[in-house]
């Protein structure tokens, strides 16, 4: 008995060892599974690299690395080596069906093969740059890390887009905008002279999924980013994220030729302007030769741009444009812009970007929200994507969840991205979806100092699922948050598959008790957390939730057909026919294109107030059941990792109920219905709700 119990403690000091969270889905834990760890014993005894380069030196640490926690192997240098570091021209006595495979890898992708050397089995990771080497390795260390079978090897992997960003909305003060996870990792005071060993991190969690560039300041710029001092500091950054193929990029005020430059004006057309930001843009090629280019907010909420003095977007990022161009350097405008003129701010940018189609110069590409508002948590797709075929057009997807339940709800957002790259754009007809009409992919980071990144333990998925959609878009949301749980936390099936269950499920719930049927945009003022549907004192009709549900004694939604504002009408014929139509447009849209009757029928076959009871209710369910699947998961994590979890899931099974009350009891007042048989009650009357000041302080 004693002895049970001493075995019984050791597998647990084994397997749940105090984490913090900092080392990702890079924890290269012990392999448990004898058999396994055999196996790859079997097969790794060293390797071999061929190059010296800063980049080489970093694949062949982090192969190191990795193995050193997995096989509990140092990992010696031999010549041959049973690994293989090397890009072509190292394989001179390589079989050509290699080299003819590495003609098709371009300079990002990979392959990692099973050849046999003197009779003996062994690993290349080839490509043909050492960036493509780097994302090899890594890709080798994840098989082992989700204990695939390594023994007969034939990969390729190229990525799909070139261009696969994080987006940092972080200040200059290191405050974060919509940030839920500390500050800044960026410590603009003691750059250049300290690059802290975060930011090596930083570069290797990218690197691993296959981030190739960041763009480190907010949307909403400080020009001081592009003064001298500053261009030091990023330089500084730079050299290191240029070891894990990763670009910088900075968002470019469009005033800072008056903020920095003493000028009167930042007309895009004025030579003198124009002059300031070709000197501006040689003088940061200088300190760092590979500087990816510009993200521009411009013309949207206060931003400066090129409208301010009559020009168009066009005239703006052009001008930025052939700055850049002669480095190879690139521009990304947004097309995130709405103004109190428009009558539905669903219709704006559409209206402001489609008649500049083919207007922009080649190394432009327009950045687009994946929905038309503002990154709900359900959204159709903007109807940019596929009505833009003379501009490459870049993806912008928000990691950090805004809307989405911000710090502490649990929410893995691929199967929202999946949703928007899938669905049919109808451009040139079916099969066009959204994924095929992309040229890049920006996701708004959710990555600050906390010590484990990203706040919620499970909004570190949301990182990872954008790098690894942005390399491959056919990637099931599914595999995706399979490998994620596996490195994260552990392989054994009896943990996986429960928490994929409740991964999978979390958007979809969270849709459920904040914004169930289409509903938009009912947050609370400013800082977007809970629910206020009732708001209506913000200065502008668009910034209420009352312009976005329209609820009255008559019913509920926005009418977005022909009858209404007809937004429909900026998409292809047939998308439009699957929303046009009050009872064939599908349930999860309904408010978003119709005004229904709160006795209209749902596909579901219940009227829409019961659908919106049953919604609400079932999916607060659904998160407390959530909550027991996760305490009954507690033997397979570490206790500080588990009790993390624990507890933010049960604010986030409270925050449910307070939505689902909330919204249901306010709605309530203009449908004057009851709530269906056998519902939990309200914890609280409406006025309760109504008078919860909610004051956070970011
Ligand atoms: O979602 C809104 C946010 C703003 C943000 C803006 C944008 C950076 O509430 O905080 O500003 O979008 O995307 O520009």
């Amino acid at each position: 008995m004693k002895r049970f119990a001493f075995v019984l403690a050791m597998l647990c000091t084994a397997c749940c060892q105090a984490e913090t969270g900092y080392e990702l889905w890079l924890r290269y834990q012990p392999i448990a599974n004898a058999q396994y760890l055999n196996a790859c014993k079997s097969l790794i005894r060293s390797y071999e690299v061929h190059g010296t380069s800063p980049t080489l030196q970093a694949a062949s640490a982090e192969l190191e690395r990795g193995l050193k926690g997995m096989l509990r192997i140092s990992l010696p240098r031999t010549n041959p080596g049973s690994i293989i570091l090397a890009k072509p021209e190292h394989l001179l006595s390589f079989p050509n069906t290699i080299k003819t495979t590495l003609q098709k890898t371009g300079t990002e992708g990979f392959i990692i093969k099973t050849i046999s050397i003197d009779n003996k089995k062994r690993i290349l990771i080839s490509g043909n740059t050492d960036q493509a080497i780097l994302y090899g390795v890594f890709h080798f260390l994840r098989l082992i890390q989700t204990a695939q079978n390594i023994h007969s090897l034939d990969i390729i992997s190229i990525p799909r887009s070139a261009l696969r960003l994080l987006n940092h909305w972080d200040n200059l003060n290191r405050t974060i905008e919509r940030g839920y996870a500390g500050f800044s990792l960026w410590q603009w005071n003691n750059l250049p002279a300290c690059v802290d060993q975060r930011i090596i991190d930083y570069a290797r969690a990218n690197a691993s999924i296959g981030i190739n560039g960041t763009v480190l300041t907010n949307v909403n710029a400080n020009a001081l980013i592009l003064t001298d001092p500053f261009l030091q500091k990023v330089k500084a950054l730079a050299d290191v994220f240029r070891v894990y193929g990763i670009k910088t990029y900075l968002t470019a005020r469009f005033s800072a030729p008056i903020e920095n430059g003493n000028l009167k004006t930042a007309d895009p057309l004025d030579p003198a302007v124009r002059a300031w930001w070709k000197k501006k843009v040689d003088s940061i090629y200088q300190l760092i030769p590979d500087f990816g280019g510009f993200l521009v907010k411009a013309n949207s909420e206060g931003q400066p741009g090129p409208q301010d003095y009559g020009r168009t977007h066009a005239d703006g990022a052009n001008m930025l444009a052939e700055a850049l161009a002669p480095h190879n350097g690139i521009v990304m405008w947004r097309a995130f812009v709405y103004s109190h003129t428009s009558e539905d701010r669903f219709k704006q940018a559409y209206e402001e970007f489609k008649p500049l189609d083919g207007k922009f110069n080649a190394n432009v590409l327009v950045q687009v929200k994946n929905g038309p508002i503002d990154f709900q948590p359900r959204e159709p797709f903007s109807p940019l994507f596929g009505s833009m075929p003379g501009t490459p057009l870049m993806m912008e997807f928000q990691l950090t969840q805004e809307y989405l339940g911000q710090g502490t709800h649990l929410v893995y957002e691929a199967p929202l991205f999946r949703e928007v790259l899938d669905a049919d754009t109808y451009a040139n007809g079916k099969g066009n979806p959204v994924s095929s009409t992309l040229s890049g992919f920006a996701g708004v980071a959710n990555i600050g100092n906390d010590l484990n990144w990203c706040g919620h333990p499970f909004a570190q998925s949301n990182w990872y699922a954008l790098g690894r959609l942005s390399w491959d878009q056919q990637l099931s949301s599914e595999e995706i948050a399979r490998e994620w749980i596996k490195q994260t936390f552990t392989t054994t099936p009896a943990f996986v598959e429960p928490v994929l269950d409740m991964m999978m499920h979390s958007r979809e719930w969270l849709v459920n008790y904040m914004t169930p049927l289409g509903l938009t945009h009912i947050m609370y003022n400013d800082h977007h957390y809970g629910p206020m549907p009732w708001g209506n004192s913000l200065g502008r009709p668009d910034w209420n939730p009352v312009y976005y549900h329209k609820a009255d004694s008559a019913g509920i939604g926005f009418n977005r057909t022909s009858s209404g504002s007809n937004a429909l009408s900026q998409y292809a014929a047939q998308v439009r026919q699957q929303f046009e139509q009050i009872d064939t447009c599908p349930d999860d849209y309904l408010l978003w294109f119709h005004h229904a009757s709160w006795d209209h029928t749902m596909q579901s076959g219940r009227s829409l107030w019961n659908e919106l009871c049953y919604r609400y209710h079932t999916a607060t369910d659904s998160v407390r059941q959530m909550q027991q699947q996760w305490k009954s998961l507690r033997r397979f994590v570490d206790p500080e990792r588990f009790r993390h979890v624990e507890q933010l899931l049960a604010i986030q099974a409270s925050e449910a109920a307070w939505w689902r009350d909330a919204c249901l009891l306010y709605f309530q007042t203009f449908s004057r219905k009851p709530f269906p048989a056998g519902y939990e009650p309200p914890a609280h009357d409406l006025e309760y709700y109504k008078n919860l000041h909610i004051r956070l302080t970011y």
